[in-house]
């Protein structure tokens, strides 16, 4: 399986390091930096005696080495900055994703691509239309990360171990994301059980802003960590076969009622990349707040151009 990672900043370097740990496959880091994503690879080849793993991992400035990948993580384009929205980064990350996108599709036909740069919904949808690839086989990396958000602040409020938290978080990876608390159990007991209405809205609260609370205390650049734990986790899933229900951002075509435009919902992914998109049963608020999140990344489609 060859798996190629294009943007070796935090996040390429990090889910490079992370797929490499889980031996999904021969791994290739490319950046249009010189040096930048060679440099990594060779240092992450020079872990495997340590770890007692071996994985082939190569880098490159060559978009070329794509060639043939099987699955292609996108992290290419700019990192906002403090006090900025991912909407924000729309038109210097088009052009960068299109660029990518076309190289994608005359190099790899066959791969499966998961987008991680932001705005992620609209990138996603940028993505898709260049590529021209089967809705099943492009993906974005956003809701299984806000759920891992929510799912830690929840934990630290319960004082109890993220791991036991299984919630979603659906809609655009941005200011209207929505995480359901409904959705949320904690060893099967559903989260209304142990909190307040008013702290559920202020953890909620506390997850859409999580992204902007870490590029603050940063000052330059975004959240890798997380981030590039859900990419492997997403990879993992496809390279395995997992079939595994993840939250992706997904083209939609009639679920939810939402038509034309990606967003975050829950899928089950496995080889063929969205192998379903689960329809979660949503109150009439949940709809209108799902449906306000959709009119909000549909508003900004014009802005693309293909
Ligand atoms: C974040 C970026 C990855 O949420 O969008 O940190």
């Amino acid at each position: 399986m060859k798996i190629s990672i294009i943007g070796a900043g935090n996040v390429g370097a990090l889910s490079a390091m992370r797929i490499a740990q889980y031996s999904l496959g021969d791994i290739f880091l490319v950046d249009i930096a010189k040096g930048l994503s060679e440099g990594k690879a060779l240092d992450l080849a020079d872990a495997q005696a340590v770890l007692g793993i071996d994985y082939n991992i190569r880098g490159s400035d060559d978009i070329n080495s794509i060639i043939d990948s099987d699955i292609i993580v996108v992290t290419a384009g700019l990192a906002r900055k403090p006090g900025m929205t991912r909407e924000e980064l729309l038109a210097k990350n088009s052009r960068i994703l299109k660029d990518v996108c076309l190289n994608i599709k005359k190099l790899a036909s066959q791969a499966i691509v998961i987008v991680v740069t932001n705005p992620l919904d609209l990138m996603t949808y940028l993505a898709l239309k260049v590529t021209g690839f089967d809705k099943n086989k492009v993906l974005g990396m956003g809701s299984s990360l806000d759920s891992s958000r929510f799912a830690n602040l929840i934990a630290q409020e319960l004082k109890l171990p993220a791991s036991s938290v299984e919630t979603m978080v659906i809609g655009a990876h941005g200011e209207g994301m929505l995480p359901l608390a409904r959705h949320t159990r904690i060893k099967g007991v559903n989260l209304e059980e142990f909190l307040s209405d008013e702290k559920m809205e202020e953890l909620t609260k506390r997850t859409v802003a999580r992204g902007a609370e870490i590029v603050a205390l940063l000052g330059s650049g975004s959240a890798f960590f997380a981030p590039s734990a859900a990419v492997a986790q997403m990879v993992k899933a496809i390279a395995k076969d997992e079939k595994k229900t993840l939250g992706a951002c997904a083209p939609l075509n009639g679920e939810y009622g939402i038509k034309d435009i990606c967003l975050g919902v829950p899928c089950r992914i496995g080889r063929e990349g969205i192998e379903k998109i689960i329809e979660l049963d949503l109150t009439d608020k949940e709809k209108t707040e799902l449906s306000h999140s959709a009119d909000s990344i549909r508003s900004l489609l014009k802005q693309l151009s293909f």
